[in-house]
């Protein structure tokens, strides 16, 4: 059935959601992409972000997909696994043009709140890998197409980000470039989620990436990454300041066993929940009353708050500021185990403006390769 399907549309793209399982499906998702000539828009929570041999794997679908280049040629067809996307505007854009939506589902969770889904099969990888084997080889212009336009996209987002300081997108990216391979990385709900969907990029050398994505919590992050850790995986966890304040509890929770888990804990600290300054009603409602009911801005800064307990509970805290000393921090979590904490101070206009400023010039980029959409 999923032959047939498959074979009736040539524009497709396979997405990947959530899933600890990924490397289950890894063989299955890479032979359909190669047969298919479909693109692979896998997030990293999927595992399935990183090379994967003649595939087009995007690493920026969430900044391709909000311009006019993701529009100019529909999707005729979308293959899904994996848990709903975080990305919103690939939620956005399959909404839009309503493609063929086939969501291969082992646990026949339905998951798919805006009801595009048109083909539901409760099966498991052995169904994709049963359907590419008898897939011929199609045509790969489509992936070719996916696949400049995110190299495209990437130039234009290291354009912005090599020139300035280090903001959220380069602690995102960062850690693709350093956590050593094996590790896991945990990543809370918010924007740190978001950021490394949009920012961290396909691999040689696998990352384990989990989150709690249920209801978005942000709740209980740190006892969550120490639960990875204690598993026996060196793990990295990136949270929010808000979120790091609701867990410092999780912090005392390894003072039991220090030697016995490798947890490295990254707040960005851009003073309170600065989600909601990316909604609508930022900037339009009275500005004090948006602070107290939603930025909820704490009293003390992260960095405070983690140097008075590294005393308290015997950990390493650093408070950086430039890409190379996290780059240099996070390329020592090799060397020992043990409970670090590093903070990053973020001002969170410039933040705000430069996530702005990163899907202009990676709109602008994609027009300077098609004169239509000049
Ligand atoms: C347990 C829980 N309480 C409240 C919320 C609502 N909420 C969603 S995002 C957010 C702000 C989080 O702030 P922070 O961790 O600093 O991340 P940032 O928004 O700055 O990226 C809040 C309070 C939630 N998701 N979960
Ligand atoms: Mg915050």
């Amino acid at each position: 059935m999923l032959t047939d399907w498959a074979q009736a549309h040539e524009r497709g793209v396979v997405v990947a959601g959530p899933m600890w399982d990924g490397d289950r499906w890894s063989d299955a998702v890479t032979e359909f992409c190669r047969r298919t000539g479909w693109p692979l828009l896998a997030e990293p929570c999927s595992q399935l972000r990183r090379e994967l041999d003649g595939v087009a794997v995007t690493d920026h679908h969430d900044l391709l997909l909000r311009t006019p280049w993701a529009d100019d040629e529909p999707p005729e067809a979308v293959l899904r696994v994996g848990g709903a996307p975080t990305c919103k505007p690939l939620r956005l854009w399959i909404e839009r043009h309503r493609p063929a939506f086939a969501l291969v589902d082992p646990a026949n969770t339905w998951t798919d709140a805006s009801f595009s889904v048109s083909l539901h099969l409760p099966a498991g990888p052995d169904a994709v890998a049963d359907a590419a084997g008898k897939l011929p080889r199609g045509a790969s212009g489509w992936a070719q197409r996916w696949a400049d336009a995110d190299a495209r996209a990437g130039a234009a987002i290291d354009g912005v980000l090599d020139a300035e300081p280090l903001l959220e997108a380069g602690v995102a990216r960062q850690l693709g470039r350093s956590l050593p391979g094996g590790h896991a990385l945990y990543v809370s709900n918010s924007m740190p989620v978001r950021d490394v969907d949009s920012y961290l990029r396909a691999r040689a050398e696998p990352l384990a990436v989990h989150a709690s994505r249920g209801a978005s919590g942000i709740d209980g992050v740190i006892s969550a990454a120490s639960g990875v850790a204690a598993a026996g995986t060196p793990t990295t966890v990136l949270v929010g300041d808000l979120a790091f304040r609701h867990d410092l509890g999780g912090l005392v929770g390894t003072f039991d066993s220090p030697a016995l888990l490798d947890l490295t804990v990254i707040v960005v600290d851009n003073g309170g929940g600065t989600i909601f300054s990316f909604l609508p009603a930022y900037g339009v409602v009275d500005a004090g009353a948006f602070d107290r009911l939603l930025t909820t801005p704490p009293g003390r800064s992260s960095a405070e708050l983690a140097s008075g307990l590294s005393a308290a509970l015997g950990f390493e805290h650093h408070r950086i500021r430039s890409c190379e000393a996290l780059g240099e921090l996070l390329a020592q979590s090799q060397l020992g185990s043990g409970l670090r904490v590093i903070t990053i101070d973020v001002d969170a206009d410039a933040n705000r403006n430069q996530h702005r400023r990163i899907a202009e010039a990676v709109e602008i980029a994609l027009a300077a390769g098609n004169p239509d959409l000049r």
